[in-house]
C-alpha cells in the first residue's frame, strides 16, 4: 500500500505511450483525440511521457519550461545524468504538456539495466531486438523519472497510466521499487493474439488452451510476452479497449482486466445536416478526378453510377480481413455482372508495404488527363474571346450567333485530337499504383491475381491498390485520408483479429456506413449499443457463428444490396449513421478513463477514501458529468434504438465485478459459448 497521506482530489496524471507525438498507429490516434478530454479533467496536472523522435517532435513539440518546480527539478537532474529530453506542448488540440526521452541517449545503460531486469523480474532480453531494447530504455527512464519526482513531491497523489507492452515495463519497475504512484494498464492488442491470428490458427475458439509460455517462445517473442504480461500483472489497474480483448487478455495474459475503456473520437458537430453532405460530394469530385485519370482508354463508365468502397488500416493481411474483403469483391463482380446491372464499383485498399515509390503507368495517367484539362481549357477560353468577338461585331445582325464551326478553329480540332488519341493504351488500367518492393510475393497481389480483378472494362467491380499512407500533396490520389473517406460511399473492414478498430469508428462520425465484424472491438460495441446496426449503416458480418464461406456470402451481399441503394437511401443512410457519433465521443467516453484512474486511487489509498464511497465504489461525479446525451430534433433522422445503455457510465463496464473468476461477465455475449465457428484463412 502506497503512503496514504497524499491528496486523492486533485491529483496528478502522467500517460506514457510509445506513440505521444510519435504517429505509428491507433494508439496515437487514442492519445491524441483523447487530449482535449484529459486536459479539461486535469489542466497542466496531466503530463504525456513518450520517446522522443527527431523526426516528428520538432515540427510536433513546442519547447517550454516545466512550470511544476518539481518536474523541472527531476529533469535537470537527469539531464545532469546524460539524459537528452525535450520538455514542451504538444502542438495539437488541448496544448498538453509532453516529456520526452531521447532513448538513445542513454545507450550505454542498456546492459545494466538489461541485467537489472533479469535480477529484478527474470525477464530475459535478446541482444539484437531493437524494439525491446527501446522499451527496457523507455521503461527505465519512465521509472527513474516518476520515482525521482514523488520523492519531491510528496503532496499529492501521483497517477501514472501505461498503453501496451511497449510503455508498459515501467509498471514492474514501479512496483518492485516501491515508487509511490498508483499505475493504470491499457492494452490494445495482446502480442500473442496478434501473432496466433496472422498464421492459420483456429483462434478465439482455442483461447483457454494456448500453452502460453510455448506459443511465444516458438515465435520468438517469450521476452516481449514477459514483458506485456508483467505490467498486465503489476498494474494497480488492468484494462482493455473491448470485451473481446479483455477476454483474449485473460486467457493469454492471465490477468482478467478490470474493465473496458473504449476508444472514442473528437466528434466535431456542424451546425447544419447539409454541411457533412457536402463536404463528401466535394471530396467525391475529387476522387473523381482520380478515377478519370487512372481509369483512362478504359474510362467507359458513369461516375454518377459509381460508388466509391474502400478498406485500410496496418498492413496485416488476414488480421484486417483483406483476404475476405477481395473475395468477396470477387463475387459482387460476378453478381453485378449477372444482374446487368450499370453501377460501377471501385474498391480502394489503402495500406502501406515497402514500395519503390509510383509506377510510371500510374503517373502517365494523371499527366495526360491533366494535359487534356488544360487544352481543353485553353480551348474553352479561345472559344469564348470567338464568341464574344463574333457577337460584338455582328450585333443586330442575322449572323449574330455563330456555327461551331466558326469557334473551333482547325487547330483547336487537332489539337484536341492530338490529346485524344494519348489516351489510348494498349494495357489495363493499373491494379496497383506504386511499384512493389516484393511484387511476386505481396499477399493482396496474389489474392487479385487468384480472383482476377484485372480492371477490365467488364468488370462491374475495379480495383485500385495503394500501398502507402494517404497525403493531400500526393501527385496521385492527392487527398488527405479524413477527406478520401469522406468522399467514399462504404467502408468494408472485415477484421479477423481487431482489438478496437478505428477505421469504421472514424467512417461513423463522418457520417460514411461500414462494414465490419463481430470479431472487433467497435463491431461488438455497436452490437451491445444499437437494437439494429444495419438500418444505421452499421453493418456487422458474423465472422463468429457462421462459416468462413457464410461470411465471405454475407459479406458480398451486403455490398450487393449496397450498390441497389438509390442516391436519396443513400444520402439518408449517411445521416442516420452520423447520428450515431455521440456514442464514439471523447465527451463520452473519456468518463471511463476518470473512472479506471478513480479505482487505481482507491486501491493505492483506500483510507483517504473512507466515508467518501458511494454504493459502486466510484464517486457520483463519476457517472453523472458531461453526458451528450442522443437528442432528435425534427430536421434529423429519428434517434437510433438503443439498446438501453445511453449514458457512459452504461456503456464502459469498469467495476470490481469484473474481477468475478467466471468469464461470463463480459458484455454482450457469452464468449466461452458462443465462439463456435471453425475460423480460417479465406484462400483454399
Ligand atoms: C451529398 C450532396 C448532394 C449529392 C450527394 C451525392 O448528399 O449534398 O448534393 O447529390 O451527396 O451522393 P452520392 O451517394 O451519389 O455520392
Ligand atoms: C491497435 O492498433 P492495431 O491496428 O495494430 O490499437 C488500436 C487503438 O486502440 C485499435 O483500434 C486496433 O484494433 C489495434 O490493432
Amino acid at each position: 500500500m502506497a503512503d496514504s497521506k497524499r491528496d486523492i482530489h486533485n491529483p496528478i496524471l502522467f500517460e506514457c505511450a510509445w506513440e505521444v507525438a510519435n504517429k505509428v498507429g491507433g494508439i496515437y490516434t487514442v492519445i491524441k483525440t483523447k487530449v482535449p478530454v484529459t486536459v479539461s479533467e486535469f489542466g497542466d496536472r496531466y503530463t504525456l511521457i513518450g520517446p522522443l523522435s527527431y523526426k516528428t517532435a520538432p515540427m510536433e513539440v513546442e519547447a517550454e519550461e516545466p512550470k511544476d518546480p518539481h518536474v523541472a527539478a527531476t529533469i535537470e537532474s537527469m539531464r545532469a545524468q546524460g539524459v537528452k529530453i525535450l520538455y514542451g506542448r504538444w502542438l495539437i488540440e488541448g496544448n498538453p504538456q509532453v516529456l520526452l526521452f531521447d532513448t538513445a541517449s542513454v545507450t550505454s545503460k542498456l546492459d545494466e539495466w538489461k541485467a537489472d531486469l533479469w535480477n529484478l523480474a527474470g525477464i530475459p532480453s535478446p541482444p539484437n531486438d531493437q524494439e525491446t531494447n527501446d522499451t527496457i530504455i523507455l521503461g527505465y527512464l519512465a521509472a527513474w523519472f516518476l520515482g525521482d519526482y514523488v520523492s519531491r513531491q510528496l503532496k499529492t497523489a501521483v497517477i501514472a497510466h501505461f498503453h501496451e507492452w511497449q510503455a508498459g515495463l515501467a509498471i514492474p519497475l514501479c512496483r518492485k521499487r516501491h515508487i509511490d504512484v498508483t499505475t493504470v494498464f491499457t492494452t490494445h492488442a495482446t502480442l500473442l493474439g496478434r501473432y496466433l491470428c496472422a498464421g492459420s490458427v483456429d483462434f478465439y475458439n482455442n483461447l483457454q488452451y494456448f500453452d502460453v509460455d510455448h506459443e511465444a517462445g516458438k515465435r520468438g517473442i517469450y521476452h516481449r510476452y514477459c514483458i506485456e504480461r508483467s505490467a498486465a500483472h503489476c498494474a494497480d489497474v488492468f484494462t482493455t479497449v473491448s470485451h473481446i480483448t479483455a477476454y483474449e487478455s485473460e486467457h493469454l495474459l492471465k490477468r482478467k482486466p478490470d474493465g473496458v475503456l473504449p476508444n472514442g473520437l473528437n466528434v466535431v458537430k456542424f451546425q447544419a445536416m447539409h454541411e457533412f453532405q457536402n463536404l463528401h460530394a466535394q471530396s467525391k469530385a475529387k476522387i473523381n478526378e482520380f478515377i478519370r485519370g487512372h481509369f483512362y482508354g478504359s474510362y467507359d463508365f458513369d461516375l454518377e453510377n459509381t460508388l466509391y468502397m474502400f478498406t485500410a488500416g496496418r498492413y496485416e493481411y488476414r488480421n484486417k480481413g483483406v483476404d475476405m474483403f477481395i473475395e468477396a469483391l470477387a463475387r459482387l463482380n460476378y453478381r453485378l455482372q449477372k444482374a446487368g446491372s450499370t453501377v460501377t464499383v471501385v474498391a480502394f485498399i489503402i495500406m502501406p508495404a515497402a514500395t519503390h515509390s509510383y509506377t510510371v503507368e500510374a503517373l502517365k495517367g494523371q499527366a495526360v488527363t491533366k494535359q487534356l484539362r488544360d487544352t481543353v481549357t485553353e480551348i474553352q477560353n479561345r472559344v469564348g474571346a470567338r464568341l464574344f468577338d463574333h457577337a460584338a461585331r455582328f450585333h443586330g445582325e442575322q449572323k449574330a450567333v455563330p456555327t461551331p464551326d466558326e469557334l473551333l478553329s482547325e487547330e483547336d480540332k487537332v489539337l484536341l485530337k492530338r490529346r485524344i488519341f494519348a489516351l489510348k493504351r494498349n494495357s489495363l488500367p493499373p491494379v496497383v499504383t506504386h511499384n512493389m518492393a516484393d511484387d511476386a510475393n505481396d499477399p493482396i497481389l496474389n489474392q487479385i491475381r487468384r480472383v482476377k480483378l484485372f480492371n477490365h472494362n467488364h468488370d462491374r467491380v475495379k480495383v485500385v491498390f495503394h500501398p502507402d499512407f494517404l497525403n493531400s500533396n500526393n501527385p496521385i490520389l492527392g487527398l488527405d485520408y479524413e477527406e478520401f473517406v469522406r468522399g467514399c460511399h462504404l467502408g468494408v473492414f472485415p477484421s479477423y483479429y481487431e482489438p478496437w478498430g478505428y477505421t469504421p469508428a472514424e467512417c461513423t462520425v463522418m457520417g460514411v456506413p461500414s462494414i465490419t465484424t463481430n470479431l472487433s472491438g467497435f463491431g461488438c460495441f455497436m452490437q451491445d449499443l444499437i437494437e439494429r446496426p444495419e438500418e444505421e449503416g452499421c453493418y456487422i458480418i458474423d465472422r463468429r457463428m457462421q462459416s468462413v464461406e457464410d461470411s465471405v456470402n454475407n459479406l458480398s451481399a451486403n455490398m450487393f444490396e449496397f450498390t441497389q441503394k438509390t442516391r436519396r437511401q443513400r444520402i439518408n443512410q449517411r445521416n442516420r449513421v452520423e447520428r450515431l457519433s455521440p456514442l464514439l465521443d471523447w465527451k463520452n467516453l473519456g468518463i471511463e478513463y476518470s473512472k479506471a484512474r478513480q479505482l487505481a486511487l482507491r486501491r493505492a489509498y483506500p483510507d483517504a477514501f473512507y466515508g467518501e464511497e458511494d454504493h459502486d465504489g466510484f464517486a457520483d461525479d463519476y457517472f453523472g458529468g458531461g453526458v451528450e446525451r442522443m437528442k432528435s430534433t425534427n430536421s434529423m433522422p429519428a434517434s437510433p434504438r438503443l439498446k438501453g445503455y445511453a449514458t457512459p457510465g452504461d456503456i464502459g463496464t469498469l467495476t470490481e465485478d469484473m474481477q468475478a473468476l467466471d468469464t461470463g461477465d463480459y458484455r454482450g455475449v457469452n464468449w466461452k459459448d458462443h465462439v463456435r465457428s471453425r475460423s480460417g484463412s479465406v484462400i483454399s
